[in-house]
């Protein structure tokens, strides 16, 4: 424990609070009509980057929220300076999805050293290096562990075959997500003998890199048969590149996704995707909320957790009007 943590928490027992108070020292939020709000997107890159914004702009004015929004364009270099921006201009609070677990540890601190509270967004940092509930407010998003695991779960039950030939899309190198999402659905799958896991590589939580490395691995392995995409845009990929080689995804080559997209969800209604699960892009409102029960005093939770729902072809055609 640092020697100011050390004294703060000794002064506080001794003014008889509680020390954990004073040891987590998160920036207070004052109850007002309107906040100076810093959104960091880190890229516009698919369509669910594309919702997440758009959930925030739409929530804005009912939150009373001046909204600044930058966009990094896939550099988590250029979200540092984004934050570094918003800190000088003075925000109330900052909600951050950071691009890359490591990369935005010093724009969290930073903005903490600057009076200003934060609230982590989509995707966390690395746990090792920064503390919900002592470096930043809190993280509101998904399971992704739970979500990978889930994937794996729906694949091992659907895959009819003897032998599985397994390629797996990884999503941004170095974010949360992809991280998680690997680990719960390579420990999950191990569970079964019967799936391989040829390849394992990234495209970028991007459509079209997704097309270019299926079409990549399909050269090195022709006999793959499931294909686990981190997003749904690389699954929409992969399927075009089977396509193009005269595979049939739906029928010789099962794929597994998530995130829920409106692509996605037509995908598995025309019987050419076998899963995905959710992973609402809709923050906003729960973002609003959170930062309210924050000024108001309340202790936030440190994990916000967001809850999934799972589609596949018996509910996909009763959700793809409120896709993205
Ligand atoms: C998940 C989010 C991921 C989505 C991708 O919370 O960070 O980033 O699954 C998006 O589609 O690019």
């Amino acid at each position: 424990m640092k020697r100011r943590n050390l004294f703060l928490g000794v002064t506080a027992i001794a003014l008889g609070l509680s020390a954990t108070a004073f040891a987590q020292d998160l920036p207070p939020l004052a109850q007002k009509e309107r906040y100076k709000v810093g959104f960091s997107q880190m890229e516009s890159n698919n369509p669910w980057r594309i919702a997440e914004t758009k959930s925030f702009h739409d929530t804005a004015e009912s939150c009373g929220w001046d909204l600044i929004a930058t966009d990094a364009a896939g550099s988590a270099a250029k979200q540092v300076a984004d934050v570094d921006s918003m800190i000088a201009q003075g925000i109330d609070v900052l909600f951050l999805p950071p691009r890359e677990e490591k990369p935005l540890i010093p724009a969290v601190k930073k903005a903490k050293a600057a009076g200003i509270p934060t609230f982590l967004v989509d995707r966390s940092v690395d746990p090792a290096a920064a503390v919900a509930g002592v470096d930043y407010v809190a993280f509101l998003g998904s399971d992704f562990i739970d979500q990978g695991k889930r994937a794996a779960e729906w694949t091992i039950a659907n895959f009819k075959g003897e032998k599985a030939v397994v390629v797996e899309l990884e999503g941004t190198t170095g974010s949360s997500p992809a991280n998680d999402r690997k680990k719960g659905f390579d420990d999950a799958l191990a569970a079964d003998a019967r799936f391989e896991i040829v390849a394992s590589q990234t495209g970028d939580f991007a459509r079209d890199l997704g097309r270019q490395v299926m079409e990549t691995l399909l050269q090195a392995h022709p006999d793959v048969n499931v294909v686990y995409a981190h997003n749904d845009e690389m699954a929409i990929g992969a399927i075009q590149a089977l396509e193009l080689a005269g595979r049939k995804p739906g029928e010789d080559v099962l794929i597994v996704s998530i995130d829920g997209t409106r692509d996605a969800l037509q995908a598995i209604i025309d019987g050419k995707m076998g899963v995905t699960v959710e992973s609402s892009p809709f923050f906003g409102p729960l973002a609003c909320d959170v930062m309210k029960r924050y000024a108001a005093g309340e202790k936030i939770e440190p994990w916000v957790q967001v809850k999934d729902r799972i589609f596949t072809k018996e509910n996909a055609a009763d959700h793809i009007a409120e896709a993205y």
